[in-house]
């Protein structure tokens, strides 16, 4: 089979694995060509590190494409993640400028998390990225990204109907997969709940949880979930391998003891069960 390439769009955090750090590696690990424009170089992620410092790349990321308009750049699929406000329309652009209608464009809100928008991110932010929505295939919000995007008072205790209620609202800003990760939806539990607007239909995924709150667990669930769409799983196979995934890599850094949570999950150990996991899916047809 022709090796699958994959675009991706978003900062690359030196520290506190999340966003490049670990698209780079999952994505690559599933045997498929990963190309990340970084936005922006930043010291570490601005969730729970005292302070950071960055290098902004918004001038660089138009260029960028401009310097391959003479090559063959097919990419399977596009994908964006964390983003600066004024980066969120220049991304717009190289969607447009890079698909074909093979392209899978995937967007991650990446602006918030915990009833809360990350450090210097406004209003502007979430009518920007509802415009970048309008393009996307996918997105993958958490719960704190869909209230605030569908202008819906955060809670934790939605029930299924509200939080169905909330996806056909964000669907009909464009993307006709949307799946909403990390849910408490039972006692215990932790889940995905998955609507595809084409049929119509919901569904959820749910394993035990484990208690705490682990950063950079939304970029592993997208990289691993794009990973396994683009190589031929179906909608929810994708959406279980990707949760999976993530439940692995949180339980590797468990068993180490007491994890620093700011810094991220020992995602690289759980790479195995992640390429195994997707092989079998596709085996099981
Ligand atoms: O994955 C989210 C993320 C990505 N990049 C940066 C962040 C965060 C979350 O806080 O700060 C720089």
């Amino acid at each position: 089979m022709k090796q699958k390439r994959v675009l991706t769009i978003q900062d690359y955090s030196c520290l506190g694995r999340c966003s490049l750090t670990e698209y780079l590696p999952v994505v690559s690990s599933c045997g498929i060509e990963c190309v990340g424009i970084p936005t922006a170089v930043l010291s570490n992620h601005t969730a729970g590190f005292r302070s950071w410092t960055y290098a902004d790349l918004t001038e660089y990321l138009l260029p960028t494409i401009d310097h391959w308009e003479d090559y063959n750049h097919f990419f399977d699929a596009i994908s964006s993640g964390y983003l600066g406000t004024d980066q969120v329309d220049i991304v717009s652009q190289i969607f447009r400028r890079l698909k074909t209608e093979k392209t899978i464009l995937l967007v991650d809100p990446a602006f918030a998390d915990s009833g809360k928008l990350y450090p210097g991110f406004t209003k502007e932010h979430i009518d920007k990225m509802r415009t970048l929505l309008s393009l996307a295939d996918v997105t993958l919000p958490n719960l704190t990204e869909a209230c605030l995007l569908t202008d819906t008072p955060y809670r934790e205790d939605f029930s299924l109907p509200e939080i169905d209620r909330m996806m056909e609202k964000l669907s009909s800003f464009g993307p006709k997969e949307v799946v909403i990760s990390g849910l408490s939806l039972s006692k215990g539990k932790v889940g995905c709940r998955i609507l595809d607007s084409r049929t119509k239909t919901f569904s959820t995924y749910q394993t035990k949880s484990y208690p705490g709150q682990y950063h950079g667990t939304g970029d592993l669930f997208a990289s691993s979930f794009l990973s396994a769409r683009i190589l031929g799983l179906g909608l929810s196979s994708s959406v279980e391998v990707a949760h999976d995934f993530v439940h692995r890599s949180i339980k590797e850094t468990i068993e180490e003891g007491k994890p620093e949570l700011y810094y991220g999950v020992e995602f690289e150990k759980a790479l195995p069960y992640l390429v195994r996991k997707i092989k079998n899916q596709l085996s099981k047809g």
